[in-house]
């Protein structure tokens, strides 16, 4: 299916394949700082050495709320302009209208930020950009804006990977993501997995197994670590960290913001000089 419903462009999300018993561990939950005004040099010192740092409140409770209502808006069709994917074996998206039962199929927004204010304002925090900004040493400029969604026990996998190999950015570049429970992000349904340090390594050639992403026999499994968040909590990480979420198999919604920024002086290059850093088979192939 790829349709235009009501003005959202509407795809399916197809991960392809099981994921391999064993490629995660869900008992090393990582450290989490309270908000972004503990960040001091130590903590920069820290996202330097582990290439993140999570933060139990982020933003306040009516903040998170507020996001949440303006996703749940645009999952529900009220606000227009970006695209949907919905998860693997949906067909009838286009008959579903109540907003709950749309929230089971969904599995991703992209661009629709511009679309209601309350997401805008998490993304163009100033205490969030502040802390950008120190990371990178200048001024972020967003490259990209994601709602992630992993619905109740069919929310898919994305699989280990770099969110760099995805972006037309040099990879000495410095990609910061920003990665927002709007849920409590739990062991069972499918919290950020992070290898701490693994940005260090620089980029690494990404393959098509079940998505665009890293050999799962290359993964340092016993050093993954879980980033468990409750709502209002986010992750902030290094464009260049191994990570991803297992899946959902859980009764709860998991519902988060990714949004992802750059340098702003840095001139995005295009895909065929990326992919001949990350992989040929990325050709296409989006977050
Ligand atoms: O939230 C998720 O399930 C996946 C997030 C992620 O790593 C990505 O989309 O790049």
């Amino acid at each position: 299916m790829s349709a235009l419903d009501d003005g959202i462009r509407v795809n399916v999300w197809s991960p392809d394949g099981g994921t391999p018993a064993g490629l995660y561990r869900f008992d090393q939950p990582a450290e989490l700082l309270d908000s972004f005004d503990e960040v001091d040099a130590a903590a920069l010192a820290r996202y330097q050495r582990d290439g993140f740092l999570a933060f139990r409140q982020a933003f306040s409770a009516a903040e998170t709320r507020a996001a949440l209502r303006g996703l749940m808006a645009c999952v529900a069709g009220k606000k227009k302009g970006f695209d949907l994917n919905v998860e693997a074996g949906v067909s009838d998206w286009d008959k579903v209208r109540d907003p709950r039962a749309r929230l089971r199929r969904v599995r991703k927004l992209n661009a629709f930020i511009d679309a209601d204010e309350r997401l805008k304002h998490l993304a163009e925090h100033p205490k969030l950009l502040a802390l950008l900004a120190a990371l990178m040493g200048e001024p972020p400029a967003m490259y990209s804006n994601q709602a992630l969604l992993k619905p109740p026990l069919i929310g898919s996998e994305k699989p280990w990977h770099q969110d760099m190999a995805y972006f037309n950015v040099p990879a000495d570049c410095h990609v910061v993501g920003c990665w927002i429970a709007l849920d409590e992000a739990t062991a069972e349904n499918g919290c950020m997995h992070v290898i701490p340090g693994s940005h260090r390594d620089g980029p690494v050639p990404h393959h098509r197994i079940r998505d665009w992403q890293l050999c799962d026999n290359q993964i340092p499994v016993a050093h993954d670590q879980m980033v468990l968040l409750p709502p209002g909590g986010a992750l902030i990480f290094s464009g260049l960290l191994w990570h991803g979420t297992p899946p959902n198999h859980s009764p709860q919604t998991r519902r988060a913001l990714q949004f992802h920024y750059y340098p702003a002086s840095v001139a995005r290059i295009s895909a065929e000089q990326r992919l001949a850093v990350w992989g040929a088979e990325g050709l296409g192939v989006e977050c």
